[in-house]
Order: structure tokens, then sequence, then C-alpha cells
């Protein structure tokens, strides 16, 4: 926009989310040079990548009243956007709050020793938590007359007696995890008493339990905080000692009592939380893991404090092993901690088991869907970032492992299918393999354009599977997904046949002679690959044939099994002009067709279903030989008898029924055919007209 009226303009640069960050860089900040026609007043440049250079020639000419230049990188160093903004006559006197939180200050590197932070003399914010601090950096600081908020957590600073000089005017004073703090318990109590004006105190420490003993000064200065009387720090309205321990119930009676203004105490990992004396204050907000809200308290407040983050999260899991009820803000928390932490292993173990338990089936159907999708996403980020932490894995696998998720959600399932296939390649854990290949199996068949260099991983497993000769869930659900891959997809079907799929094939199903469930998928994948014209070539194999005319014939074998090996019979014969083997084989196998399909009991379980009629095309037409229009009859008749809404508008769409027709009128048409022809047609014009006349009523109803 061209601002013209020369109205005083505030244009907040937001940048707080990743997409942002890689959006501001030294190229694009230069947009904001012109200070005339954009004037500026609040920038974030938090995480950005840019230098000091374009930092300077871009915003230190605006009088900026605020900035954001935490965790950025690249040439920025604190030393660097402290020399800018107090070359610009402009920001040095109007910069009021100032955060460079986690910035390398390089202080060192300041030409004049003259400049700092006091010269920027209307600063009344500074944030400088995980940062170099040092102690004399710290007294330059404190000698603002401003200054009324500090963050000077996770620093090296060792001595805070510079605080004396702001003790005034400092209200606010964050002073998490002090490490290198090298002050007598005495000395630091007197340097805290004397900050009259404190009205928030932060001087929590998250230590893990290997470091415990290292805090006890701190955790006796904080003891001693809690049992002075309302004299020492009477502005105190906020007072955050998580961590904290030994304190002692006393103390923190002591302590409430005496102060009727609190409006908030952290007491997290003190073993404070669930005193007595802070259950009749209900307006007191607690950080802490004695029930939910104390714990949703902790997550909202330390989103960037990784160790408490993982505290608070290991309570919400207690909470929630028996949840019922949708939670959608106890997820949105859980799902900002993930975000916090993108590569905390911690913080994801217990996380994703939160994740799992707040999702669990009809939980997630309870929730906003755009908050279903944001979690899928952080799942697969953790999969993608653990990808050899198998308890993770765990967790991710059990929460995506919902028929609601994986059929209902919108989500990149190619992505998922990939780092679930990955995970597979490299794992063996049978309970995980289960669940990985159900995973997969669903998201396959909602993939279109799915990878197929994948399907050696699919293959290798059963082949794992077939060396042993197991039959498993595993073994069975590999299967299915491959079937489904295939159908179909003929670009799929291909990379089977070149990932040596058929001879696996053509060994499994030898060895599985008397498993039905097996040899139905392995027959229908080999279905799909006979429906290919340009694959049929590689199917031909007298040994593999053989033993499907063998499976055909065998009354002793379920119809279920023989349809399939039919259906891969009539295919491959029903191309007079690319059989390739003897003659007489083809006669042979026409024959039998006809002879075992017209004995085949209707199966009254749903075994089949079509995505389309396409592929039975070509075995509908009339010059076709008997047994392979018997075939495809006998396959049509029996799904359109089992849903007959859903097929008999197939059968129009794909213009099956006209071929139906032509054969019903042709002469040479076998009885069987005929019959089977008219019982079809005569189901679906049925199903036409109850359509037809339940729609004509309902008009009516509504005019
Ligand atoms: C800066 O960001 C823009 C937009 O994201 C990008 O097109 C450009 O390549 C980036 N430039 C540099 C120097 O990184
Ligand atoms: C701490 O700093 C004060 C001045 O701010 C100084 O007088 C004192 O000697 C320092 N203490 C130590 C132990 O360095
Ligand atoms: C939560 O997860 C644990 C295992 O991680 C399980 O035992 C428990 O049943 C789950 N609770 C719910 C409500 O799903
Ligand atoms: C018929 O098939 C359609 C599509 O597969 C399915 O949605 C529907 O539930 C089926 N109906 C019955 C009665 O099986
Ligand atoms: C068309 C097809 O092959 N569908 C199969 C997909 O996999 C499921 C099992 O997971 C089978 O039941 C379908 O028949």
């Amino acid at each position: 926009h061209s601002v013209s009226c020369g109205l005083l303009i505030l244009i907040v640069i937001f940048s707080q989310n990743q997409k942002s960050c890689q959006m501001l860089n030294d190229s694009t900040v230069g947009i904001f040079r012109d200070s005339k026609e954009l004037r500026l007043r609040r920038a974030s440049i938090r995480c950005c990548v840019m230098s000091a250079d374009a930092f300077r020639l871009a915003l230190c000419s605006h009088r900026l009243l605020e900035l954001d230049a935490s965790w950025a990188s690249e040439g920025l160093t604190g030393a660097s956007v402290v020399s800018g903004l107090v070359s610009s006559p402009e920001c040095s006197v109007s910069l009021q709050r100032l955060s460079l939180n986690g910035l390398h200050l390089d202080w060192g590197s300041l030409e004049e020793s003259c400049v700092g932070f006091s010269s920027l003399l209307g600063l009344r914010t500074l944030h400088l938590a995980n940062t170099d601090l040092t102690d004399d950096i710290l007294e330059d600081i404190c000698s603002l007359p401003h200054l009324e908020s500090l963050d000077i957590s996770c620093t090296p600073v060792s001595n805070l007696s510079a605080l004396l000089q702001c003790k005034n005017s400092l209200r606010s004073l964050i002073a998490h995890r002090l490490r290198q703090l090298n002050m007598s318990p005495s000395r630091l109590l007197f340097v805290l008493s004397q900050l009259d004006a404190l009205r928030h105190l932060d001087f929590s420490d998250d230590r893990p339990p290997a470091e415990d003993t290292d805090g006890r000064d701190g955790d006796e200065v904080a003891r001693q905080l809690l049992e002075g009387s309302s004299r020492i720090l009477p502005s105190l309205v906020s007072l955050d000692l998580s961590g904290r321990k030994m304190i002692g119930e006393a103390a923190l009676a002591a302590f409430v009592e005496s102060r009727s203004g609190l409006i908030f105490l952290g007491l997290l990992a003190t073993g404070l939380s669930s005193s007595h004396v802070l259950t009749s204050l209900r307006n007191l907000k607690v950080t802490g893991e004695a029930n939910e809200n104390q714990v949703c308290e902790a997550l909202r407040k330390y989103t960037e404090r990784e160790c408490f983050v993982q505290k608070a999260l290991i309570q919400l899991y207690r909470l929630t092993t028996d949840a019922d009820t949708a939670q959608p803000d106890m997820l949105e928390l859980v799902l900002g901690a993930m975000k916090s932490h993108p590569s905390s292993l911690h913080v994801h173990l217990v996380a994703t088991a939160c994740v799992f338990n707040l999702t669990t089936q009809d939980l997630a159907e309870a929730m906003p869907v755009s908050l279903i999708c944001s979690t899928i996403t952080q799942l697969l980020h953790a999969m993608k970032t653990f990808p050899n932490h198998q308890q993770v894995q765990k967790n991710c696998l059990l929460a995506l492992c919902s028929d609601y998720i994986l059929q209902d959600i919108p989500f990149d399932r190619y992505v998922a299918a990939m780092l679930v296939i990955n995970w597979l390649s490299n794992h063996q854990d049978p309970t995980l393999q289960r669940m990985a290949v159900a995973v997969i199996s669903i998201l396959v068949a909602k993939v279109e354009t799915f990878k197929n260099s994948r399907i050696t991983q699919l293959l290798a497993i059963v082949q794992q599977k077939a060396m042993v000769g197991v039959v498993d869930s595993t073994l069975k659900f590999a299967l299915s997904a491959l079937w489904n891959l295939t159908d179909e997809m003929p670009s799929a079907a291909r990379s089977f046949i070149q990932c040596q799929g058929l001879e696996l094939y053509e060994e499994v199903l030898e060895s599985y002679y008397n498993e039905p469930t097996i040899q139905q998928k392995i027959l229908g994948l080999l279905n799909n690959i006979a429906e290919v014209k340009e694959l049929q070539a590689d199917l031909m194999d007298e040994g593999l044939l053989e033993h499907i005319v063998i499976l055909l014939k065998d009354t002793q074998v379920e119809v279920g099994v023989r349809y399939f090996a039919g259906g891969i019979l009539a295919h491959l014969t029903s191309k007079a002009e690319a059989w390739t083997l003897d003659q007489d084989f083809r006669d042979a196998i026409l024959k039998q067709l006809h002879e075992s399909i017209i004995t085949w009991a209707h199966l009254e379980r749903e075994m089949v279903s079509y995505r389309s009629f396409c592929p039975f095309c070509p075995l509908l037409q009339t010059c076709q030989p008997s047994g392979v229009q018997l075939w495809a009859v006998w396959a049509i008749h029996l799904v359109c008898s089992q849903n007959t809404s859903h097929y008999s508008s197939m059968l129009e769409r794909d213009g099956v029924t006209e071929l139906l027709k032509a054969l019903a009128a042709h002469p040479d048409t076998h009885s069987d055919i005929q019959r089977l022809v008219g019982s079809i047609l005569r189901t679906c014009k049925w199903i036409k007209f109850y359509i037809y006349s339940t729609k004509c009523k309902k008009e009516k109803r509504n005019s």
C-alpha cells in the first residue's frame, strides 16, 4: 500500500511461525527501507535469517517502539542490533521494548565501548533469556532510568547486586534457571528484598533429578522469601518458584496468608501444589500437578521451558489415561508443546502418548476437524524426527490407527504412508508391524499416485513371513495392501513384477495351499495384473497357470478362491492373439472355466468390491468363448445381488448394461449365460424403478 495522507501507520511484522520466518530475509525486508512511506512502530524478526546490514538499513531508520529479534540467525548478534539501534537518532530514544532472547550478544565486537543498552534511554522492557549476558552488561542495563521489566533467564550472570540501581522502577524480574549465580543466600535475599516496586518475580529453576543438589542455595532463598513478612517485596502479586525443592508447606502457608492480592503462584515440581492452603483461593492461578487446571496452566505458562513442559505433560498423561470426554483445549496445549520443542525427544515421548489418549476413536470425532488435522501433522512430524525411536513410533501409530482418522480426515496420506513404510522396512517388532501394515493398507487404498518402488518393502514382509511359513495378521495385511495397491493401477502392477513379486507369489501360493484367506489375496492381486493388457505376457507361465487351474477345479477349495483363479484365467484366455502357450492348454482352460463356474454356489457374504466394471467389458463381447463370458457375468451377478443400488448405477455408467443386452440378444450366447444375464437385468431394472418411484414420492411430498 502506498500511504499518502501522512497518517501515522502502525505495521506489525508477524514472524511468529515458521512460514513467515522464511518470508522475511535480507532481500524481502528491503521493502521497509523507505521510512517515509512506511512507518514501522513494532517489528518482529523473531527466528528470521538476517544480516546486520540488512537489519540496520531496513529497520533502524523507523521510530520503533518495539523490536523482537529473538532467535534470529545469520549475522544478527546482540551487539549488532544494539549498535544499529543506537546509531539511529530516532530509535535510540523511542524504543521501549526489546527482546533478544536466544541471541549471541557478542559484546566484545562493539567498537565504541560507550555504546550499550543504557544508550537506549527509553527502554522499559528488556528480554535477554538464553543469551551470554555477563555481570558487566547487567550493570550497564540496570542504569536505565525507566527499566520496568527484565528477563535474564538461563544466562551466566553471577551477581545480581546491580539490580539495586533500578530498585525503584523494576516491576517484573524473570530470573529463571540462573545456574552460575554466585551470591550467598543472605546477600541475594538482601538484594531481592530491596526491590520495592517488584510485582512479579520468577525465581524458578528446572533441574533434572540427577542435578538435584545443585540449587540448594537458591531453594533456601526461595524458602526465606516465602517466610519473610509482607514488608519484603510489598507489591508482589505473582511469584514463580517452580522447581524449587524443600521449601515446606509452612512457608507457603505463611506467604499465602500474609498476601491477599496474590494472582499467581508457580509451584510445579515443588511438591507443594496440592497443599490445602491453596484450595480456598479461587482467583489464584497456580502451576502445578495437583489438578487439571494447574497442569494446563503450567503448559500455557512454560511453553519455552522444555523441562517444565515435560513434567507437565507427564501429569497430563496421568490425567488422560481414562479420558472419556473430548478435551480439545488439552489437545491444543499438547500440540503447542510439540511445536515449541520440535526436536525434543523427552517432550515427544510423553506428548504422543497424550495425543493417543486424547483422540482414541470417538473422542477424535467430537473435536474440530481442523484440530485433528494439525494433530496428524504433528504426529507425522514426530515420526519423521524420531525415525528410530520405538516408543514414539508406537504412540504415533496407535494414534493414527483409527478408522475415523484414516478414512475421514484430510491429510497428506502419501507422506504418511511413506513414513510408515520407511519405518516398517527397518523394524521387526511384530505388534508394531501389524499396526503399521494395517495403517498402510488403509492409506494406500486412498492414495492415487502411490510411489511404486515402495512395493519392495511390502514384498519383503511377505517373504520374511513366508520363509517361516506363519499365517498371521501382518502377512494378511501386507497381502491386502499389495492387492489394493495394484487395483486398477497398472504402474503399481508393473513394479510388482519388476520387484520379483510374481516369483515370490508363485512360491507362496504353493506353500499355503490350505490357507484360503492367503490364496484369495494372492489370486486377487494376480487378477489385477491379468486385467492389464501389457502385463499379460508376464503371466504366461505354464507352471503358474497349471497351479491356478488346479485351484479352479478343486471342489474342496472355497468358491472365494476359485473365483479369483477363474478371473485370472478368463482374462488371459480372452485374447487369442496374445496367448503364447500351447493352444490345447488354452482350450482346456476355457472348457474347465465353464464346467467349474456353473457349479459354484451363490455367496452370501461380500467377498470383493469393484471400483469400476471397465475391466469386464472386453470379456463380455459376444465373440468371446463362453467360459470367459460366464466368469464375467457370474462376477457381475454376484456383486449386483449383494449391493444392487451401488452396482446398478455402475453398470449404466461403465456401459455394461448395453453389453449385457447385446449378449442376451445374440443367438450364439450359451443358455447358462443367458440365464444369469436375464437375472442381472431384472434385478437392476427393478431397483431403477424402485429408486425412481421413491424419488417421485419424495418430490410429490415436497411440492
Ligand atoms: C528471501 O525470501 C524469499 C521469499 O521467501 C525468497 O524467494 C528468497 O529467495 C529469499 N532470499 C534469500 C537471500 O534468502
Ligand atoms: C557484585 O556487584 C557489585 C556491584 O554491582 C559489587 O560491588 C560486588 O563486589 C560484586 N560482588 C562480587 C562477588 O563480585
Ligand atoms: C492411554 O494410553 C495408555 C497406554 O499408553 C492406555 O493403557 C490407556 O488405556 C489409554 N487411555 C485411553 C483413554 O485411551
Ligand atoms: C454398497 O457399496 C457402497 C460402495 O462400496 C457402500 O458405500 C455401501 O455401504 C454398500 N452397501 C451395502 C448395503 O453393502
Ligand atoms: C479392490 C480390492 O482389492 N479391495 C480390497 C482392499 O483390501 C481390503 C482388505 O484390507 C479388501 O477387503 C478389499 O477387497
